[in-house]
């Protein structure tokens, strides 16, 4: 899927995801736990306003464990409620069907207080391209319990996903543009494949991705390829990469494309190790 962001389409999609705020009461921020800062669109703040709101740090297993320990300390003391999961696994799920319930227990009473009948909480997932909010949705529908289907006098709706938790989400989440003016920001977003190579050619990527590993997690890299990489010039540890992975084209020269291939899936895979690359400001 490729959006292009044009002006046009982000106002749409504000006024679109400020239609679906009045139908939750609260929502899940998903941001990507190895880019909190990159993937994250500031805008936001000014969307949501004072709507109840959890942020979740998703893709934490790719993530290291220090890294989310200070991002979830981070968010806590803004005072948001956080929470690290793992979409695909399902890993922090029951975490934040308590965390949801815990935010939305207060206006449960009020409702109560005048007479409604409680009702599941409702949600609805926002973030960025490729953040997981479908596979967010698929983990949490799995949890519906065979019995959630239609009762008599209720009206059947496919807006909500049910669950087996007190918990319906919205069908459709809302699909955040990526903020991407700043250089660092678009590469961590290409790294990370949040923009499909769109910014750079793959192996210009590939090349700062190793660039980035080399100054901030050397001891990463040189396990993973098992090479030296004091004294080398960048390109020099892609050749030694290509080498030592056998990404050569006839005559023994370098596969670039290959090797370049090699190097960020296997960084998107986790491969390489568990990496956060945004670390809070002191
Ligand atoms: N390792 C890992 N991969 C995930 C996680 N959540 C989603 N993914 C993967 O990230 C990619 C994008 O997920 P998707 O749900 O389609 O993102 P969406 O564009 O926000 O709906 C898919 O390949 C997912 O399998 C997670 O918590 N851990
Ligand atoms: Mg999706």
């Amino acid at each position: 899927m490729n959006i292009n962001w044009y002006p046009g389409h982000m106002k749409k999609t504000r006024e679109s995801i400020e239609k679906s705020l009045t139908l939750v009461d609260i929502v899940f921020e998903l941001i990507d736990a190895r880019i909190p800062i990159s993937s994250r669109n500031p805008i936001i703040d000014n969307i949501l306003g004072n709507k109840p709101r959890i942020v979740i740090l998703n893709k934490s297993d790719l993530a290291s464990e220090e890294g989310n320990k200070l991002w979830e300390e981070y968010f806590f003391k803004k005072g948001l409620k956080v929470v690290c999961i793992d979409a695909l696994s399902g890993n922090g799920i029951d975490r934040l069907i308590r965390l949801s319930n815990q935010l939305y227990e207060e206006k449960k009473q009020n409702y109560e207080k005048r007479g409604v009948i409680s009702r599941p909480i409702r949600a609805m997932i926002l973030g960025i391209p490729n953040v997981g909010k479908s596979t967010l949705i698929n983990t949490l529908a799995k949890k519906k319990s065979a019995k959630t289907g239609n009762k008599p006098g209720i009206t059947k709706s496919n807006q909500w996903i049910k669950t087996k938790s007190n918990l319906e989400l919205l069908d459709t989440p809302g699909i955040l543009w990526p903020k991407f003016e700043d250089k660092q920001v678009g590469l961590n977003l290409a790294f990370t494949g949040a923009i499909k190579d769109e910014i750079l050619d793959r192996e210009t990527l590939a090349l700062k991705l190793i660039e980035t590993l080399a100054k901030n997690f050397p001891n990463l890299l040189k396990s993973r390829y098992n090479v030296e990489i004091i004294d080398k010039t960048y390109l020099e540890i892609m050749e030694e990469i290509g080498r030592k992975r056998g990404a050569l084209v006839k005559g023994g020269e370098i596969d670039y494309s290959k090797v370049s291939n090699i190097v960020l899936d296997e960084f998107r895979k986790g491969v390489i190790g568990r990496i956060t690359l945004e670390y809070p400001e002191e």
